[in-house]
Order: structure tokens, then C-alpha cells, then sequence
């Protein structure tokens, strides 16, 4: 603690700036170029003080405090000076704009100062660009405090923002002719630093300011961003990123930002529905349950409880699923409960329990900064994950080496100090060379490997035969950049991987990522700050939804069924069902062969997102009941549902999400249920009483769920609501006075003191190339779409990116004749597709990628059925296919 002098007080405060020291005691001196999320750069010089034995005022937000310092926040010489600051600024500041936004820090400080009256500022429409959906520009409202060009360099490393010219003519631009033809991706994060009204929200102009603020995690992705909500008149009319929050410290991506309106569609289903005639009928909700209490109940009775089946959701809270698994396991009777972890890091749980024994990151977002190395391994961070890409991003520009694995030539990758390309599915080959170039150059850690690791010399012969240029030919890649990629994982620790479903969506899948596992342990890049095997969750609360037991081997807490059902007997006061469950994709295979006859699809859009499109359609017609509950009519209502049970979006309740960092964080409702929406957790209760079944479905809060949920999870006994109220925690936490863990396997694995290291072998996969289909499809994502795009699709986002379209390598559009725009006929084995084609520099020649986002596509006709050995997630990644015109030169089709 330092002792200073503020305005004739004494105060104490921490050593840092001295604005950061002012703000934190309450003092407030107004500052237009400063924001904490950014280097201080005092460069405005409104945020002058003086300081005793200093000559001349100094600018507090680059003066580091010291002990003893005295201080003059409001001097007559500092009032003076930052009065004529002003007063040159507001000289060319228009009138309107302060009447409009009292609330920015700028015209807070006119206000203050009392020059309102002495705004003469012109407002001519060129400087106005409304192109971009969200982002309104009008830069007559620039007071050149740069913070819109630091924050997009700094923060989201974009550089978008421009300083052209210099001294009055100065002006600020994107790096294009308009700000929605810039190179912008919509983080909003200039909007959110600018002082002025110079970058406002355009949902804020057209909605006024919010009423009230509530803080809460976003719906998207498994980041887990704390943003804070803002309403007005019962919907939102903007979001600002939390400072607070420990993933986003201050930042958001476009769709946390901007993609809140889906809950105003007007084609959000909000009343109960039955299927009658074809149609769909309004129903109460009494009556849509005990419709599918009495279906259920019957066709338990006529093909025993293992007809049934539940799918749990990663978009609700942990709560709804706890709910969800325990509603099929006690009340139906049935562990045929799974959820979509099955079809994307499902094989990441089973590669990290197998080896490690928790299969969850081993790591958390914050040793992105404390790895002198990055390992990015079939994970798109920059765009599937864009608030950690940036952060990944800052690391490189800091100095860090980044190595990108990836099919493709992503954002990331041209940041890279080494790029492997390999063909889609030769992970395997490709990281069992690293781990041949680590063992045969000597660059293991044989201390760690002595104390920690088994399995060593078996793993040294086998590896032997595992040289780069074995591997180069599988995998396409130059064996050299192998050997550097090893080298430095193996030299410049601590050394962090993180990765995605391009390790994954393989048959090899599992083995992909022991594959990772294999290279951390041998270079002892596990257990400290900075290193370890990172998968990067897909949805907000998919490591929370199989986490909570919506898995038909899993209880609650990732416990396996049979070693553990004694205990949650105990617990729950009912017998678990003695068969063992299926996982989505054998209840599929069930419904196929009639075994299975119904199904509840619970926050999952199973028709659209699952693989053979046709296969799915036809075991989902087969079903006798498909209960679908879900904020909109998804592909599987529409095709094949019987019953529709309207849901609340997390804006519209309570709960808590677990993000991929393993820290629960509280889900706060800011807005009514809209209509007769309900929260997921009432749906299950109210479902469990009209199945006759109420105890232990009589919960009033999702607090008291939660807090059963801590009963029988030990690992997150610790993790009260009122802890989280003061922000997430990660488990394990098995008290109230525990901290929470950032770092897993630090002393030990928690399956024992040593893990042993894994022969894998190379299986390549079934589909192959061939004379008749020459291309690889790759699906995946991109930036402004979100997976099945119920919600993305009906926002603004659906102008920033209203399609699926394919991405060809230049040279072989160049061979078909291709020209960008034109549509093409995608053919598997398995089905086909129609979508636009693109040249795209990043993509292998002979391969292919496209994303799932919309049913105008529905690229998943085209996937097949192959999947991964361990854990049956389909092979999203590799699916041999032809390419064809679809439609004449002379255009239709
Ligand atoms: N914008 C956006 N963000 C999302 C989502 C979204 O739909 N849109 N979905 C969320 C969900 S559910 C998930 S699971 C995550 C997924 O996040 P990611 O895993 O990052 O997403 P993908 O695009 O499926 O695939 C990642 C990368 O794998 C590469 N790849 C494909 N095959 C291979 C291979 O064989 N080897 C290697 N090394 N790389 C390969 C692809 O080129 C791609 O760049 O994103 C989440 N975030
Ligand atoms: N070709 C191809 N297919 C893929 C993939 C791929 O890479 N390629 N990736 C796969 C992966 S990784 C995933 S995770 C799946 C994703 O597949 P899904 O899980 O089906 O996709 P999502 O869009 O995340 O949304 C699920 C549903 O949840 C609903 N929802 C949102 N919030 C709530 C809520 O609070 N309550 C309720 N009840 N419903 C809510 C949404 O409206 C949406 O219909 O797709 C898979 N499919
Ligand atoms: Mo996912």
C-alpha cells in the first residue's frame, strides 16, 4: 500500500498509474484518451493533475504513483487548462450529438465544465458511414483521442482503423471504402472505447439508452464472455462487454456483442404446440405435457423404458440439464441420455480422461499469456472462438511462437512462425513425427518423464519408425517444418496447445488428441502456467451439459455410471436403470431399426447438425414421438416433431453455464419469458410432475437445483451461488473457502501420480479419395454464423454472412472453370448439395471447405457415416465428393 495526498486528504492506494489509482479511490478526473484495456499513451491531456515537486501538470494516466506523492486533482491552473482543452474541442463538436448521449464520458465532461452552449460544430453528412448493420460512424464527432484505433490494434488486433492526415485535417477511416467493406469484424470494440458519439450502436440510437444493466454470460460460445446486458422497456438495446470478466477481460466478438435480437423474432415459437393434421395447433401448457406424459407413458409400458430416449442441451444452463438426465434416468427410466459434446469434443474428454484422468482443458485462457509458445492444432480460434483468438493474436505480436496445425491457411496461420498444412485426417501421422523428432533429437524432459510418465521406453521404440518423412508423404507437409514445429514446442516452454475439431471430427478422433497428450507429456508441458492440452468448447455450456450427466455412460460431474451408482441411488432415493444407455448416434441406428420410439430433442437440432442428413430424417420419421423443445421451429420440429415446447432464451432466466475453462458463471435473466415461454428448468419439473412423478422435481429456483447438483458432484461442492455472485470459478472446488483451480495435474494426474504415454497408430480414413470423387469436404464454421443459425440467422448477422458457400483452391476452379459465385452440385456416396463456389486462397488444392449453417444447404446430406473409434463423433472433416456446375453458363439452373 502507498500513502499520497489527494486534493489535501490522505488516501491509500496500490502502486500503478495514478488514474488507475484516482478511479480506484472514487476520485474522478475526466480522461478522453485513456482506457484501461489499452497501453496509456497521454496523449489528451484531460486528465492533467499536479503534483507537488513536478514543474508542470502531468497527465495521471501515464504517472505511476509513488509513496508519499501529493496530489491536486482540481488546482485552479489544471481547471484552467483542461477548460481551454475543451473548449477547443467542443469549438467543432456538433450541439445535437450531447443532447442525444448525455451519458458519454465526453459530453459528460462538457457538461462539467459548462460548454454546452459553446458547441459549433458542424455535422456534414460525408463524414457519416452507415453501412455496417451494427455500427453507426459519424466522425464530425471525433475528438482524436485514437482509442477506436488502439483498442482495434491492441485488443482485437484487426487494425481496421486508420489515421490519415495530420494536425486540423486529421481523420479517422477504415481500412476500406466503408466500414462494412473494411476488414471490421464486429467486435464493436471501438464502439464501446469511443468517448464521443463519433462510433455509436445503432440498436442504442434506435431504442434509446437502457434503463437497466445485467450482467450475465453470453449464449454462444464455450469462451464464456461476461457481458453485461443492457434493456430498456423489456428488450435489449445493447451489450457491453464485462471488464470483470476473467475470459474477456473487457471484450466481446461480434456475436456476444450484436446477435441478441433472436429473441424478437417474430417467428419465435412462444406457446406450447401439438402436430394435428399436418399442421401445428396451439396448445396449453397443460395440455401439450399430459399429451406427452400420457405418449410417453404408453410407450414405456408397450416397449419398456429403453424406447425412450432424452437430448440434453449445450445452449441451457447446467441446471436444465441436470434436470434433463435425471428426468430420463428416474423417471423414464432410461440412461438413452446424451447431448451434442457426442458429435464435437466428446473424443477431447475421453483422449484427457484416459491419459489424465479429467477430461476437461488442463489449462485455462489466462496461460495463453504466460506460454512462450502456441500450439494451435485444427482449432479456427479467430473466428469459432474470437475473443481467445485475440488474445492468441496479441500473444504472437508480443513475440510469442505460434504454430498453427491446420488444413487450411487460417487467420492464425499467417501469424504463425510455423504453418503445417497436412491433409485433412493425417493429424496423426503428423504429431506422431513431432514426437519423433522430440525423441530422437533428445528434447524430452527426462525429469518430468522420470517422475511422471510410464510407458517411456515402449513409446520410444515405437516412435522410431515415425520419421517427418514418413509423415510428410501421408500428410502433405515439408518434413523440415515438421522438425521446426518439434523443435520449438520442445525448446521455448512453457508450451500451450489448444485445439479444436480438426483434431476431432476424425475416425481417429480420440486419437488425435492422445496424439497432443503423447507431445505434452514427453516436453513436460503439463501441470504449470502456461502449457497444457486445451480443447476449445464449442457451444456456452457444453462441457457443463455432459458434465452434468447428459451422457448414458456419465453421472453428474463426468462420474461413470457403474462405479458410481450406488452413490447417487443414495442420493436421489430411486433405482438407475440397469441397461447401459445409448449414445445420439446408436439412438439414431435404434430409431432406424424401430427400436427406439421416442425422442427428446431438448436445445439440439438434430436433423440439421447430424451426418447422412437422409438416414437421420428417415430414423427420426420412424419415431412415434418427437418432443422438441426449443425457441424455434427447428429443421427437426419441422420435419418430424409431434409436440413443441416453447423455451426461454438465457437473456429470460436464471442459471449458471460452464465454460471450457471449467468455471461455472452465473446466467442472469434480464429480460420476462416472452409470451408463455418457459425457462428449460420449469419445462422439465413441470413435465416430471404431469408424468406423475414428482419427487425430486420440486424445485422453486435454479439455485435449489444447483445446489443439489453440489450435493452429488464433490468437485464443485465449493461453487455456491453466492460465491459466483462475485464472478465464475473453476473446479475443482470442493469447498466454499477453495479457490478454484486454474491449472489441472499439477502435483500428480488426477487418475494417479503417472500418466503413461500411448502407441497410436495410423488408420487412415474410409474415405478416400477417388478417380470418380477427387475432392476432401471439410465442414465447419465461420465468424458470423452460429452452428444450426436459429439464432444467428435472425439477427443483423444474417446480412454479414446469409450463406453457406463453398471454398475451392484457385488452381482447381481454374481447372473446372469455375467462376466465384456460381453454383455447384456437391455429391458424395451419401447424398448431395447445392452452394455457391468461392476461390480461397487458404484451402488445399483437392480439398474443400464449407460450413453447416443454414438449411438452404444442408451440407449434412452429403456427410457419411464414418466415425470415431472411441467415441462414435461422426467424421465431420473428411468426406470424399465430386463437384459439378449446377446450372448453365447462361445462368438458372
Ligand atoms: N462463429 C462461430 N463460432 C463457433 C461456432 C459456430 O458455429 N460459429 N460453433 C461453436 C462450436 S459448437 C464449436 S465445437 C467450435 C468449433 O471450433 P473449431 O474447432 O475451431 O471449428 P471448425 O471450423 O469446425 O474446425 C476448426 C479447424 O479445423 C480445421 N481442420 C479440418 N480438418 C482438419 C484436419 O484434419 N486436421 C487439422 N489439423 N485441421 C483440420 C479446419 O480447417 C478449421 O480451421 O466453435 C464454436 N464457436
Ligand atoms: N457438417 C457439420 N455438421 C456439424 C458440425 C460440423 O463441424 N460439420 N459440428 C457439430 C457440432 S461441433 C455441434 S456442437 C453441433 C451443433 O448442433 P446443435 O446443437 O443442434 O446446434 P446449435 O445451433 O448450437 O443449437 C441448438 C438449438 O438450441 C436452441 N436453443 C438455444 N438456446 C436455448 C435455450 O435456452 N433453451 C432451449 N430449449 N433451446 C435453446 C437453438 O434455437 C437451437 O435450435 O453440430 C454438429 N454438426
Ligand atoms: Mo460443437
Amino acid at each position: 500500500m502507498l500513502h499520497i495526498t489527494v486534493d489535501g486528504q490522505p488516501r491509500e492506494c496500490e502502486p500503478g498509474t495514478l488514474l488507475h489509482a484516482l478511479e480506484t479511490l472514487g476520485i474522478s478526473v475526466p480522461a478522453l484518451c485513456h482506457d484501461s484495456r489499452m497501453t496509456p499513451v497521454g496523449a489528451c491531456r484531460a486528465c492533467i493533475v499536479e503534483v507537488d515537486g513536478c514543474g508542470r501538470p502531468v497527465a495521471a494516466c501515464t504517472q505511476p504513483v509513488t509513496d508519499g506523492m501529493v496530489v491536486h486533482t482540481r488546482s485552479p491552473m489544471v481547471e484552467a487548462q483542461r477548460k481551454v482543452l475543451l473548449r477547443l474541442l467542443a469549438s467543432e463538436y456538433p450541439a445535437e450529438a450531447v443532447a442525444r448521449q448525455p451519458d458519454k464520458p465526453f459530453h459528460r465532461a462538457l457538461r462539467e465544465y459548462g460548454l454546452e452552449d459553446e458547441l459549433r460544430g458542424a455535422h456534414p453528412p460525408e463524414l457519416r458511414d452507415d453501412s455496417h448493420p451494427y455500427i453507426h460512424v459519424d466522425m464530425s464527432q471525433c475528438i482524436h483521442c485514437y482509442r477506436c484505433v488502439r483498442i482495434c490494434d491492441e485488443v482485437q488486433g484487426q487494425f481496421v482503423w486508420r489515421v490519415w492526415n495530420r494536425g486540423a485535417d486529421t481523420r479517422i477511416l477504415p481500412d476500406g471504402p466503408s466500414l462494412a467493406k473494411s476488414s471490421c469484424v464486429s467486435c464493436g470494440a471501438c464502439v464501446d472505447s469511443c468517448p464521443s458519439g463519433a462510433l455509436e450502436d445503432r440498436t442504442l440510437r434506435d431504442r434509446g439508452w437502457p434503463e437497466a444493466w445485467t450482467r450475465t454470460t453470453c449464449p454462444y460460445c464455450g469462451v464464456g464472455c461476461e457481458m453485461d446486458v443492457g434493456t430498456r422497456g423489456g428488450r435489449i438495446v445493447t451489450v457491453r462487454p464485462s471488464r470483470e470478466g476473467p475470459s474477456n477481460r473487457g471484450h466481446l466478438c461480434s456475436k456476444g456483442r450484436y446477435a441478441f435480437g433472436f429473441g424478437e423474432a417474430p417467428d419465435r415459437v412462444t406457446v406450447p404446440m401439438l402436430r394435428e393434421d399436418g399442421g401445428w395447433r396451439r396448445a396449453s401448457w397443460d395440455e401439450a405435457l399430459d399429451f406427452v406424459a400420457t405418449r410417453l407413458r404408453r410407450l414405456r409400458e408397450a416397449h419398456g423404458p429403453d424406447a425412450l430416449a432424452m437430448l440434453g442441451s449445450a445452449r441451457a444452463t447446467n441446471e436444465e440439464n441436470y434436470l434433463a438426465q435425471k428426468l430420463a434416468r428416474v423417471v423414464l427410466g432410461t440412461n438413452n441420455v446424451d447431448c451434442c459434446a457426442r458429435v464435437c469434443h466428446a473424443p477431447s474428454a475421453a483422449a484427457l480422461k484416459a491419459m489424465l484422468g479429467t477430461g476437461a482443458a488442463t489449462n485455462s485462457f489466462e496461460d495463453v499469456e504466460h506460454a512462450r509458445t502456441l500450439l494451435v492444432a485444427g482449432s479456427n480460434t479467430t473466428e469459432c472462438h474470437p475473443v481467445v483468438g485475440a488474445r492468441i493474436k496479441q500473444a504472437a505480436l508480443r513475440g510469442a511462437k505460434l504454430i498453427v496445425i491446420d488444413s487450411r491457411r487460417t487467420e492464425l496461420a499467417r501469424y504463425a512462425d510455423v504453418h503445417l498444412q497436412p491433409r485433412a485426417g493425417t493429424d496423426v501421422p503428423l504429431l506422431n513425427a513431432l514426437a519423433h523428432v522430440v525423441v530422437t533429437e533428445g528434447l524430452t524432459d527426462e525429469a518430468y518423464l522420470r517422475e511422471r510418465v510410464d510407458a517411456v521406453e515402449d513409446f520410444r521404440a515405437f516412435i522410431r519408425d515415425w520419421t517427418p518423412e514418413r509423415a510428410a508423404r501421408l500428410c502433405g507437409v515439408d518434413a523440415e517444418a515438421i522438425r521446426r514445429a518439434a523443435r520449438l514446442y520442445a525448446t521455448h516452454g512453457p508450451s500451450m496447445m489448444v485445439h479444436g475439431l480438426g483434431m476431432t471430427e476424425h475416425v481417429q478422433g480420440t486419437e488425435s488428441v492422445m496424439t497432443l497428450v503423447n507431445l505434452a507429456l514427453l516436453t513436460g508441458n503439463l501441470g504449470k502456467p502456461g502449457t497444457g492440452v486445451n480443447p476449445m468448447r464449442g457451444q456456452n455450456n457444453v462441457q457443463g451439459s455432459a458434465h452434468m450427466g447428459c451422457e448414458p455412460g456419465h453421472l453428474t460431474g463426468y462420474a461413470p455410471l457403474e462405479a458410481n451408482r450406488a452413490r447417487f441411488e443414495a442420493a436421489w432415493g430411486e433405482p438407475l436403470p440397469s441397461s447401459a444407455g445409448m449414445d445420439l448416434m446408436a439412438m439414431m441406428d435404434a430409431a432406424h431399426e424401430g427400436r427406439l420410439k421416442a425422442l427428446w430433442a431438448f436445445g439440439y437440432d438434430v436433423l440439421l447438425t447430424n451426418p447422412t442428413a437422409r438416414t437421420t430424417r428417415e430414423a427420426l420419421e420412424r419415431l412415434d414421438l418427437v418432443v422438441v423443445q426449443d425457441l424455434f421451429l427447428t429443421e427437426t420440429a419441422r420435419a418430424c416433431g409431434h409436440v413443441f415446447l416453447p423455451a426461454s432464451t438465457s437473456f429470460e432466466k436464471d442459471g449458471t453455464f460452464m465454460n471450457g475453462e471449467r468455471r461455472v458463471q452465473r446466467v442472469r435473466r434480464a429480460l420476462a419469458p416472452v409470451g408463455e415461454s418457459l425457462p428449460d428448468w420449469e419445462i422439465l419439473c413441470r413435465a416430471a410432475r404431469a408424468l406423475g412423478h414428482p419427487e425430486g422435481f420440486s424445485f422453486q429456483s435454479p439455485e435449489e437445483v444447483w445446489d443439489e447438483v453440489r450435493r452429488v458432484w464433490p468437485a464443485g461442492a465449493g461453487l455456491s451461488y453466492a460465491r459466483l455472485e462475485a464472478g465464475g470459478l473453476q473446479w475443482p472446488c470442493p469447498d466454499e473457502t477453495h479457490p478454484g483451480t486454474r491449472v489441472l495435474h499439477t502435483h500428480g494426474f488426477a487418475g494417479g501420480p503417472r500418466a503413461a504415454l500411448r502407441r497410436i497408430d495410423y488408420t487412415p480414413s474410409p474415405e478416400a479419395r477417388t478417380e470418380e470423387r477427387p475432392f476432401v469436404l471439410v465442414t465447419g464454421r465461420r465468424l458470423y454464423q452460429f452452428n444450426a443459425g436459429t439464432m444467428t440467422m435472425r439477427t443483423p448477422h444474417a446480412a454479414l454472412q446469409p450463406e453457406d458457400w463453398l471454398d475451392m483452391a484457385p488452381a482447381d476452379a481454374e481447372r473446372l472453370g469455375l467462376e466465384d459465385g456460381v453454383r455447384v452440385r456437391v455429391r458424395s456416396r451419401h447424398g448431395e448439395a447445392v452452394l455457391r463456389v468461392r476461390r480461397a486462397e487458404g484451402v488445399r488444392p483437392g480439398e474443400l471447405f464449407t460450413t453447416f449453417h443454414t438449411p438452404e444447404v444442408f451440407i449434412n446430406a452429403v456427410i457419411g457415416p464414418q466415425q470415431d473409434g472411441y467415441t462414435r463423433t461422426p467424421e465431420y472433416k473428411v468426406t470424399a465428393v465430386q463437384v459439378e456446375r449446377a446450372e448453365s453458363r447462361q445462368g438458372g439452373t
